[in-house]
């Protein structure tokens, strides 16, 4: 069994690490190991935003950790909201307003806008101090309205390529990590700390 501190405060992407990692791997939160203040992004990048999400979490607690960053980026929006996803209408982490804010975005580019999109996530893990990062992406679209109930975040208007026009919130969890940047990155993850062992 691997233990790891998950740098996360956000409990969509905890369980679906959980599922994609499955029973060889314990999660902890940062939460569980008394920090409970949000962890600071500050970084202009996926990959320094991650590196310091783990490095706030290894810095705290001697532990093994890692983090994920992950950003979505809209073609006719030149790549935003990207790595502002979280705080792209407020700075509340407000999955709603946020989807409000993309969508008018897009409208005000008219009809023939691009709505070609993707998720970018850049994991870092953090074992015996030394860091690694991993990365994923899955490629799609921006729906013109929400549609279903399932994931978090931008999942209700986001629709990959392969599932017939379903948005991620329409898909299973299992479908989703199947494709997911989150199951790509922590696929990659797994794979490199079994070749340690
Ligand atoms: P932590 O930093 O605590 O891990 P966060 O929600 O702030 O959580 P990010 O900065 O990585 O995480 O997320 C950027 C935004 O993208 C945020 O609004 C997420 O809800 C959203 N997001 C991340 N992964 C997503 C996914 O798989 N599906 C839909 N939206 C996602």
């Amino acid at each position: 069994m691997i233990q790891l501190v998950f740098a996360t405060g956000n409990k969509g992407k905890l369980a679906e690490a959980s599922d994609i990692l499955g029973p060889g791997f314990q999660l902890l939160t940062p939460a569980d190991l008394g920090i409970t203040e949000e962890i600071p992004e500050t970084g202009d990048t996926l990959a320094q935003n991650s590196l310091q999400k783990a490095m706030y979490v290894y810095e705290r607690t001697g532990r093994d950790c890692f983090a994920d960053d992950t950003g979505l980026e809209v073609d006719c929006l030149d790549g935003a909201p990207g790595v502002h996803s979280a705080r792209y209408a407020s700075d509340g982490h407000d999955f709603d307003a946020n989807i409000v804010k993309l969508l008018s975005e897009i409208e005000k580019k008219g009809p023939g806008a691009s709505r070609k999109a993707r998720f970018r996530c850049v994991v870092t893990l953090i074992i015996s101090g030394s860091v690694h990062q991993f990365e994923g992406r899955m490629d799609g679209s921006i729906a013109p309205a929400k549609s279903g109930t399932r994931g978090f975040g931008y999942d209700p208007v986001f629709v990959p390529d392969v599932y017939g026009g379903k948005t991620l919130a329409e898909v299973s969890e299992e479908d989703k990590n199947n494709i997911s940047h989150r199951g790509e990155s922590l696929r990659s993850m797994a794979a490199w700390l079994k070749g340690q062992q």
